[in-house]
């Protein structure tokens, strides 16, 4: 899709080189933005890009423009605090800057650290995209993507961030209040990811029977902590999302399964941890959470 010419000579910063850095650095090369990655190690980084449509061999710089004016940060939520100290110097005083993890409690952390024209956002996406070796991204699963701004100084730039967005990791759709996706991506996550990390199975394994009682304590108590925290769902709408979601991604092993298998460090305070921060300011308990938690603590990496 060819973009506006003042839009595409925009040049984009993705932090990282996790999967979906690597697709949306991709794909935004490929739509013809100006695209280079922040890496540890500077230099050009050549990697294969391959997905239904294209694949092909791909070479984007890292870091040889400064300040940073527009930047995708798609790092795990444990990793975004580090990550932007170590950026802040880089960054412009107006820079553009998009959240883009699992879980949530890192918006909070942020904000606050901003400079009053620096925007932020979130952009929250189903796109699934793996990396079988350090130089090769596979677009696994076409998803879409929904985006929000979270600051005023984000609607300063909306239309050059939403356009970028849509090449990146479109289809994309731009809520006026994003708040109540990611509660609901919260949602998914805090039954998914723990229940298949716990006994190390497939997303699709927790349609058997076996799992519904516990699948059923997880999302009463989410919605009892979401609704304490002005998020108001139904249990039905939660069941069927989290259904919906098990049957949709049935053959995968969630992000957090994977994470335990390999002994890396999870999302579980991110997730399940900020559910029960959120319980504890609203002064409720949440055992079925809790437990899990505890559970999961036990068998994470030190
Ligand atoms: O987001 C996911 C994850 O694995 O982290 C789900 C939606 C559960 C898909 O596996």
């Amino acid at each position: 899709m060819a973009q506006p010419h003042a839009i595409t000579q925009a040049l984009w910063t993705v932090v990282g080189e996790g999967a979906i850095g690597l697709l949306s650095a991709a794909r935004l090369h490929l739509a013809g933005y100006r695209v280079q990655l922040h890496r540890r190690n500077p230099g050009i980084f050549n990697f294969a890009f391959q997905s239904a449509a294209h694949s092909q061999q791909l070479s984007l710089p890292s870091q040889i423009q400064l300040p940073y004016s527009y930047i995708l940060l798609p790092v795990k939520a444990y990793a975004v605090l580090d990550a932007i100290k170590q950026l802040f110097p880089l960054l412009a005083d107006n820079a553009q800057l998009v959240l883009s993890h699992n879980g949530m409690g890192t918006i909070e952390q942020i904000l606050p650290l901003l400079k009053p024209e620096q925007g932020l956002w979130f952009l929250s996406t189903s796109h699934g995209a793996f990396k079988p070796e350090d130089a090769t991204v596979i677009h696994s699963g076409v998803g879409q993507s929904v985006l929000g701004a979270l600051n005023q100084a984000a609607f300063a730039q909306q239309t050059a961030v939403e356009q970028a967005m849509q090449a990146a990791l479109g289809p994309l759709v731009v809520l006026e209040d994003i708040w109540p996706a990611l509660w609901q991506k919260l949602a998914v996550n805090a039954v998914i990811n723990p229940l298949t990390a716990l006994h190390q199975c497939k997303n699709g394994e927790l349609s058997n029977s076996k799992y519904t009682a516990a699948i059923e304590l997880l999302i009463e108590e989410f919605v009892l902590v979401a609704k304490a925290s002005a998020q108001d769902f139904s249990i039905e709408a939660i069941q069927s999302r989290v259904a919906q979601v098990t049957r949709q991604t049935a053959d995968n092993y969630s992000s957090m399964q994977q994470d335990f298998a390999k002994g890396r460090r999870s999302e579980l305070d991110y997730i399940t941890g900020f559910l029960l921060k959120q319980a504890e300011q609203h002064q409720l308990q949440l055992p079925a959470h809790q437990a899990i938690y505890q559970l999961l603590l036990q068998k994470s990496p030190r």
